[in-house]
């Protein structure tokens, strides 16, 4: 390695590499200053090359970072642990810091940036003595396209560079399109001493900035994904007029060979990565339909020329959870993991390979669990219950290429064009299988108010309705209410609207039985859907919008019970007033800033309820 000495302005040292790479001077100024704060034994500009990869992944296995798997049964692939405290996105330690409270809105945790920074300087002082600062030059979206931003992370984690290697484009190439002056969004993050009480994910829209300390999770430290592809975007978006969304995408070629595309938002917990990855049921595949990934978890669209939304996913791989993913739940998610991938807090076996509640294989005799622990089936905690092998957040970070439904359209510069919004959720009774918008002001009232059931794998009371519009309340870089005003806004910008869609495939009986099979029988509903965006069919009015003639929809090969479909597509008018009331206590908390227009539609949807037939 080529060392130089390079001396901070407090006159302390450390070393640093210095390939041709580092040439522009607000870059160098910047990484100056961050490392005379927090004083690494060296520093390391990182060139995405393999030879890296292998360098790092080499260091990570000496320091106990990573953990070789079985190379002949998983090539490629290593196992990491987090600390036990660790190993979820911290939303109560993660801060929207802008001048004014009200920009950040009610949905936000709030400081000021000068507090933010005073508290943060307190914690990164010093924060990274004995390690190596990576500096990690990242592109979200393909290098060139006009959607794409630039950040570059500074971090002393070993894993966050392998974990940014995978999910996105990075090294070299990025601070060639960078340039001497570009704009970057300057992301800071150390895992100091992965200490709880001293962790902060703080944001800084006004400065295009990103701290990160304390965590080493990736949720918390990979910062290209949820804190720049989404709460620093979300703000650039309003501000340059486009979208960046929680929102997978997903195309549906035709037997006729036809591609459409759909980008969908749903809540955690309501099979965004399966349906992202959904595999035709065999009725569908048989007749020539077929399934492209273009992203399963976030979705950046503008409107371009034509007059129409397009999209990209500005990440390269998947960061999904792990436990239930087998081969009827996800079989491409299998495949997709089944190298070069990297896991985080799933079991090991004793052969070297993986192992997760809900996993294909039966469980194993013995494995060491998610914290390093001996494991067996039979293990029980003090309170009787059985012991889980893996976290249930438990992760894999795998490259997007190795989904074997990827689309070729992936690293095309404009995306590809979306045909319909899907707004999703879970909900035992009140919303029906799938039903449409009356129009794109409509269509953006059913996303600000789309609201889940907690399930008993989440925190919180069993059954409560958490409001999530648009699957973006722990993600919204700003106030929601600017949010909905700035979806609005785009609707009066698109010359072809997408049609907006709400599906819930949770839906249950009277015996609390789901009434919808799921999984791949999904694409059934996205087919009507797909056929309302080109009028093929009518869809049959409703108080809250169009839902489906049972005719319409194709159930080849699949049988549901009888009258199942009427209850799947029933509108209860008395649950909707009910639901109505939760809406408005919910928009009242936006106070004036909630735009007129989600009032308008509110009051419009409750007269067209009462006056519905009872
Ligand atoms: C994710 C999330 O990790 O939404 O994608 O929490
Ligand atoms: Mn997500």
């Amino acid at each position: 390695m080529n060392l130089n000495r390079a001396v901070d302005l407090s006159g302390q040292s450390w070393h640093t590499n210095t390939p041709k790479m580092i040439k522009y001077a607000h870059v160098q100024k910047w990484v100056d200053e961050m490392a005379a704060m927090c004083q690494p034994s060296d520093i390391s500009w990182c060139d995405g090359s393999e030879a890296e990869q292998r360098r790092l992944t080499a260091k990570a296995l000496r320091t106990g970072e990573l953990i070789e798997l079985n190379q002949k049964k998983l090539p490629g692939c290593y196992l990491h642990r987090t600390a036990a405290n660790d190993v979820a996105r911290s939303e109560h330690l993660t801060y929207i810091c802008t001048s004014f409270q009200g920009d950040a809105g009610p949905n936000n945790n709030w400081m000021s940036p000068r507090d933010a920074y005073r508290k943060a300087r307190a914690l990164f002082n010093g924060a990274m003595k004995g390690r190596t600062m990576y500096v990690v030059p990242f592109a979200m979206g393909p290098i060139g396209s006009p959607f794409s931003k630039i950040g570059i992370e500074l971090t002393d984690s070993t894993y966050v560079v392998l974990n940014m290697r995978i999910m996105a484009r990075m090294g070299e190439t990025v601070l060639d399109a960078l340039g001497p002056q570009g704009e970057f969004t300057r992301c800071l993050h150390s895992k100091a001493d992965l200490d709880m009480n001293r962790r902060l994910i703080l944001h800084f829209p006004e400065d295009n900035a990103i701290w990160s300390v304390g965590s080493g999770y990736g949720g918390n430290v990979l910062l290209g994904k949820k804190c720049l592809a989404l709460r620093i975007a979300s703000v650039l978006a309003q501000r340059e007029k486009w979208l960046a969304e929680h929102m997978l995408i997903l195309g549906i070629e035709e037997p006729n060979g036809h591609i459409q595309y759909v980008a969908a938002a749903l809540p955690s917990a309501c099979g965004k990565t399966n349906l992202a990855m959904l595999l035709p049921p065999e009725g569908l595949e048989k007749k020539g339909y077929r399934i492209w990934t273009v992203g399963d978890d976030i979705a950046w669209m503008r409107v371009d020329t034509d007059g129409r939304l397009w999209a990209i996913n500005p990440e390269m791989g998947f960061f999904g959870v792990v436990p239930g993913t087998n081969s009827k739940t996800n079989r491409n998610a299998l495949i997709t993991v089944s190298r070069d991938t990297i896991y985080t807090n799933v079991a090991l076996r004793p052969d070297g390979t993986v192992w997760w509640e809900g996993h294909d294989d039966p469980p194993p005799a013995k494995a060491i669990d998610w914290q390093g622990k001996p494991w067996k089936p039979t293990l029980k905690d003090p309170q009787g219950k059985p012991v889980l092998s893996s976290h249930p957040n438990s992760r894999f970070t795998a490259p997007f290429i190795n989904c074997p439904s990827h689309s070729f359209r992936f690293e095309q510069h404009h995306g590809v064009p979306i045909s319909a919004i899907i707004f999703g959720a879970r909900r035992a009774a009140l919303a029906p299988l799938v039903y449409e918008a009356l129009n794109w002001d409509h269509g953006v009232y059913i996303g600000a108010t789309m609201a889940s059931e907690r399930t008993a794998a989440q925190f919180g009371t069993l059954g409560e309705v958490r409001r999530d519009p648009m699957a973006m309340l722990p993600f919204c870089g700003y106030n929601m209410a600017d949010y909905f005003g700035h979806w609005l806004d785009m609707g009066a910008r698109l010359k072809h609207q997408p049609k907006i869609f709400h599906v819930n495939w949770f839906r249950t009986d009277e015996q609390g039985k789901f009434l919808w099979p799921g999984f791949g029988e999904n694409l059934r509903i996205v087919e009507w859907i797909l056929a309302r965006c080109r009028e093929e069919v009518p869809g049959v009015p409703t108080p809250i919008g169009y839902v489906p003639n049972p005719k319409d929809i194709d159930m080849t090969g699949l049988q549901l019970p009888a009258g199942a479909m009427e209850k799947l597509l029933a509108v209860n008018r008395n649950d909707w007033l009910a639901e109505l009331d939760a809406i408005r206590d919910f928009f009242e908390q936006f106070g004036t800033r909630l735009p007129d227009a989600m009032w308008q539609q509110h009051n419009a949807l409750r007269r067209r309820l009462q006056n519905a037939k009872k």
